[in-house]
């Protein structure tokens, strides 16, 4: 599928350093230090009531990564999926009588315009579901072949015993979560635990056999269309070797979205999924979760139309720590607006500093320092307010600095 624009990322003076970053199956902050090529894999949107401040917090998140991973010197391969087709989607088609791929292809071409005006770096490959029908029904034919998955009438289940006793991965290797906590997120994430004939009720459903109304597709299992984590296992084994070296997405996904993407990838190739698994907090709006089913949502092109400028949307993101859960209010966007003011006047009077072979400046020295230790945006916002404060006029290199690392573009 077409991903979007790249927006220039201009090359600085020197490298920078290998990031770290917090890794959740380990609970503790790892090197993100790429074997040869930075493999990442960050789970796309389910295309309906796009582009909401959450999805864009988390998608600069590893923007971000990607830009330090550059700076460092490795080449990176950035995988993203979209979820063109699943039930929370269908359901808001039916409801608004809109056809299911008419609502997808809509809201997908709005999210790429959203993160092209972020500046935010496309995948290398931006894939649909409905692309890998057929891999991912081969996919659970190869583990019903295992006997690592099973049938329920029409539909196929994985077999998380059967994984764990003939594969090198555990349930709650990814998300270290106790099993109350994962029976709880299972049935709040999409899952089914009070399916009668499932082997566990934590089993996730692989294959989801055709249903009246439904849109399906015919292939190695019969008719019917792909689970939820599947898709995400199939795209990310297709398109990154494994283990890759980053799987992103918000912390909603850690459970059990990321948990048995690695499971049925592990299932399949006897690897470890990825290296690290890396998790955006969520961003909330007046009290709670910004999510599509509250419908309490900031959306990026509504605050664009209304002439928000979207790089003053990026400095109201980038001044919040990535992991953190925080809650948007418009003062944030305010006091960001009045930020990128001041920060477009120093970089006005910008004296020319220029040549990649000049040495690193100390703006772009602190900025590589604190963004290395868990992509710390708030540390780096702050550290180009002290340079302004310090009354220390900007060379074109701290500007060059700020639009690649932080991927804002100075006037
Ligand atoms: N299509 C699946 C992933 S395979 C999905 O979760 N889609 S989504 O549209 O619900 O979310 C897209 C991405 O945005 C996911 O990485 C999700 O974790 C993240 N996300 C959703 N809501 C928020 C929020 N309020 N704050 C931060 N990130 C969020
Ligand atoms: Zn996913």
């Amino acid at each position: 599928m077409k991903s979007w624009n790249r927006p220039e990322v201009p090359p600085l003076p020197g490298v920078g350093p290998v990031p770290s970053i917090w890794d959740t199956a380990s609970a503790g902050m790892r090197e993100a230090r790429p074997a040869a090529t930075a493999g990442l894999y960050v789970c796309g949107i389910t295309p309906y009531d796009a582009t909401h401040l959450g999805h864009a917090a988390t998608y600069l998140a590893y923007d971000t990564l990607i830009r330090l991973w550059m700076d460092a010197g490795y080449p990176v391969t950035y995988v993203q999926n979209t979820t063109d087709v699943d039930d929370p989607l269908l359901e808001r088609a039916r409801d608004t009588g809109v056809d299911w791929r008419e609502l997808a292809d809509s809201q997908t071409e709005l999210f790429r315009g959203d993160m092209e005006a972020l500046r935010i770096l496309p995948p290398d490959s931006y894939i649909a579901v409905t692309e890998v029908i057929e891999e991912t029904a081969n996919a659970v034919k190869l583990l019903l072949d295992r006997g690592i998955a099973y049938w329920v009438e029409n539909d196929v289940y994985f077999d998380s015993a059967a994984a764990e006793a003939s594969t090198p991965w555990t349930l709650g290797d990814e998300s270290r979560l106790d099993r109350a906590t994962m029976l709880q997120f299972s049935a709040e994430r999409g899952g089914d635990p009070d399916r009668v004939g499932k082997h566990d009720p934590l089993d996730p459903l692989l294959w989801r056999g055709a249903r009246l109304g439904d849109p399906s597709w015919t292939c190695v299992l019969g008719e019917g269309r792909p689970g939820w984590h599947i898709e995400c296992s199939v795209i990310a084994q297709m398109h990154l070797e494994l283990p890759f070296t980053v799987q992103g997405g918000g912390s909603d996904l850690i459970f059990p979205h990321h948990e048995f993407s690695a499971g049925h990838a592990t299932a399949m190739t006897g690897k470890p999924f990825a290296e690290l698994y890396s998790h955006a907090g969520l961003v909330g709006y007046e009290g709670e979760k910004m999510s599509k089913s509250l419908g309490n949502l900031v959306l990026v092109s509504r605050l664009t139309s209304a002439g928000v400028d979207p790089r003053a949307i990026r400095l109201t993101l980038l001044a919040q720590h990535y992991r953190e859960d925080w809650e948007y209010t418009a003062d944030l966007l305010e006091a960001a607006q009045s930020r990128l003011a001041r920060w477009d006047e120093w970089a006005s009077a910008a004296t020319d500093s220029d040549s990649v072979d000049a040495p690193e400046s100390p703006v772009l020295a602190e900025l590589r320092r604190v963004l290395a230790v868990d992509l710390d945006t708030p540390a780096a916002v702050a550290a180009i307010d002290a340079a302004i404060t310090a009354g220390a006029p900007a060379t074109s290199d701290d500007v060059r600095a700020v639009d690649t690392l932080l991927g804002i573009r100075l006037r």
